[in-house]
This record gives structure tokens, C-alpha cells and sequence, in this order.
């Protein structure tokens, strides 16, 4: 019998863990004949619903799933875990502003960056709840893991991107490559459609429209958040969650052919980003698991202005934080 792989989740009663753990306990992330044991970590506020959705899992009677153990404490949860996805944070509430959002955030992955010392030496960790850019650093920072182990979720900008891309062209979404949303997950992102390819094309050539890329593409990928919930009455949940495991398998497997993926990584002075910000980049997984960000993209004057737009944006969240970096 193969050795069950431990995964934690946290904020696991949440909207996001309700999609996210029935794909992991199905085999999605490992394969169909990798155990996997998952280590679920809550509020105690929330354990009640969390026993509900352990029950759910159990009535699925997945094959790969070897078991699931709840804690309301970090510490023991992340016990001997490969993969960590940190999805649990306090949402944005009425009148909050992103500033609030970080001072309300960020204790909590100061007491998860410690906890992260109980993993396995060969975790991978991912932040999704927000600001997951600067929760990310925060964690970091509160760790003796090795830095390139913390990741922060860009997927869901870089499949919402391909996503349009490919309905403005009218292709599938498998058609677009190359497609980097630099900087941090708000609405200050930039997703590059300067360096993203179409069937192999340059995206601008294929869509042959400057004033739609560069306004309203770039807009509407900015927004699309604030637009699946005011169409949905609902955050996007289902799309988060499989951009979190797309995100982890992209981290563990090699990155296909020359294409890369989004992700949001600490920075070693990569574009002139300052070492030490975790912030999105073109990256991609060599054959010994070992992850570079991808060098020496061109960008316009235009694209410029919107990268160091959203650069200045992290580095005033970081100062935000600042207290809480040791
Ligand atoms: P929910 O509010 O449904 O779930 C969050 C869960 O986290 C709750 O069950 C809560 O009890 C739990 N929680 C709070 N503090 C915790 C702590 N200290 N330890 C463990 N669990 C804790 O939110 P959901 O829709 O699941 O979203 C989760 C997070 O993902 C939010 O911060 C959200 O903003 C963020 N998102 C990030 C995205 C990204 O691309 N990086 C996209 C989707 C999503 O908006």
C-alpha cells in the first residue's frame, strides 16, 4: 500500500474548500493510485460545519482518500504535510478597506507561518486567502522553510485572462499560451497580453485590436472578481478552487514544452522587483521540482506603467506589514 500524502487546507468549512476538497480527495492532485490524507484546519467557531463537510467526504467513498483529521489549532495541522493550501482568512466586510482587510489578515499567517515548521521538508505552500500577495510574505517571513516553497494563487487572474483571450478570438481556451498576470492579486493585476500567444501566435496579431486590450481586457480581468459576485450573489468559489489545484500541480510536475504559468513567488530581483516580495511572475517547474521565474519578457512603455503601478502597490502593503516581518 502506497504511503497516504498529507495535504492541509485551511479555512476548510469555507466556500472555496467546499469545491477544492472533493477534488483533492478524488484523486486530482496526485493521481488515481497516490492516497492522499487531508488535515483540515478551521476556526473553532466553524468545526460544526466542518464536521458536515467531513461527512460529505466520507459518503463519497473515494478510493484515494485514506482519511480526515479537523483541528481548530495550526500547529498539529500541518504536521508532516506536503502540500499546504491556505485558503482561510476573515473576508472583506462593510466599509473595509484593503488596508483593514491586511491589518485583520495578516496576525493569522504570522501564527500559520509558524506552524509551517511542522511540514514535511518537501511542502508546497499556497496562500489564496486574501491579500494573498502580502499574507504570503507574511507567512514567509514568519517560517524557517525555505523561501521558495511560498507561493501566492495568480492562476485564477491567468485563467480568467486565457478564458477571454480565447472568446475574443473564438478558440478554446487550450489555445492560448504564454500568459503571465504580473504583480499582485487586486485589481491593479496586469495580465499580459503583450507576451501571450494564440494557436502559437502573438495574442495582439490574432486579436487585432489595441484599444480592446489594453482597456478593456486589462479592465475586465481586473474586475471579473467584483463581476461574478454581483452576478452570482456569490464570490467566484468553483473557478478559485480549481485554480488553487492547477496552481499546486503546475508547482509539482515539469512545466510543459516553453510555455509558463502565473504565480506569485519571492521575488530574487527578477524585472527589477525588489528581492524579498512575493510577487507574480511568469515562472515555470524544471524536472527536480525546482522553480524559475521565466527572464528577459519585453514589455512596452505601456505595459510598464502598469507594472511598476502595481510593484509601488505591493511594496505600500508591505509597509503596511511591516510589523508583522521578522
Ligand atoms: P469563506 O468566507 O467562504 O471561507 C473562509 C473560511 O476561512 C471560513 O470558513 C472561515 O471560518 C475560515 N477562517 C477564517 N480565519 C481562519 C483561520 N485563522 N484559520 C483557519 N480558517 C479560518 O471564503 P472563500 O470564498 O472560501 O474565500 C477564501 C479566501 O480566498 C478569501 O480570503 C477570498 O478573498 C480569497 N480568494 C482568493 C482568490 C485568489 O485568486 N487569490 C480568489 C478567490 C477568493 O476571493
Amino acid at each position: 500500500m502506497t504511503k497516504p500524502i498529507r495535504v492541509a487546507v485551511t479555512g476548510a468549512a469555507g466556500q472555496i474548500s467546499y469545491s477544492l476538497l472533493f477534488r483533492l480527495a478524488a484523486g486530482e492532485l496526485y493521481g488515481p493510485n497516490q492516497p492522499i490524507r487531508l488535515q483540515l484546519l478551521e476556526i473553532p467557531q466553524a468545526m460544526g460545519a466542518l464536521e458536515g463537510v467531513v461527512m460529505e467526504l466520507s459518503d463519497c467513498a473515494f478510493p484515494t482518500l485514506d482519511g480526515v483529521d479537523i483541528y481548530d489549532q495550526p500547529g498539529a495541522a500541518f504536521e508532516g504535510i506536503q502540500a499546504a493550501f491556505l485558503v482561510g482568512s476573515r473576508p472583506r466586510g462593510p466599509g473595509m478597506e484593503r488596508s483593514d482587510l491586511i491589518q485583520v489578515n495578516g496576525p493569522i499567517f504570522v501564527g500559520q507561518g509558524r506552524a509551517l515548521n511542522h511540514a514535511d521538508s518537501a511542502v508546497r505552500i499556497l496562500v489564496v486567502g486574501n491579500p494573498c500577495n502580502t499574507n504570503c510574505l507574511i507567512a514567509m517571513n514568519n517560517s524557517d522553510i525555505p523561501q521558495d516553497r511560498f507561493t501566492a494563487m495568480m492562476r485564477l487572474d491567468q485563467n480568467r485572462a486565457m478564458g477571454m483571450l480565447a472568446a475574443k478570438a473564438n478558440r478554446t481556451a487550450a489555445s492560448v499560451s504564454h500568459m503571465v498576470v504580473w504583480g499582485n492579486h487586486s485589481n491593479n493585476q496586469y495580465p499580459d497580453f503583450e507576451n501571450a500567444r494564440i494557436d502559437g501566435k502573438p495574442a495582439s496579431e490574432v486579436i487585432n485590436d489595441q484599444t480592446w486590450l489594453r482597456e478593456n481586457f486589462v479592465k475586465d480581468i481586473q474586475n471579473r472578481g467584483a463581476v461574478v459576485i454581483k452576478a452570482r450573489g456569490a464570490s467566484s468559489a468553483a473557478s478559485a478552487a480549481n485554480a488553487a489545484l492547477e496552481h499546486m500541480k503546475s508547482l509539482i510536475n515539469p512545466t510543459p514544452g516553453d510555455d509558463w504559468y502565473s504565480a506569485g513567488i519571492c521575488s530574487k530581483g527578477e524585472y527589477g522587483v525588489e528581492p524579498g516580495l512575493i510577487f507574480g511572475f511568469p515562472v515555470r517547474t524544471d524536472s527536480q521540482g525546482n522553480i524559475q521565474v521565466v527572464e528577459g519578457l519585453p514589455m512596452s512603455d505601456w505595459a510598464k506603467t502598469k507594472f511598476d503601478f502595481v510593484l509601488d502597490e505591493l511594496r505600500k502593503e508591505r509597509e503596511v506589514v511591516k510589523d508583522l516581518l521578522r
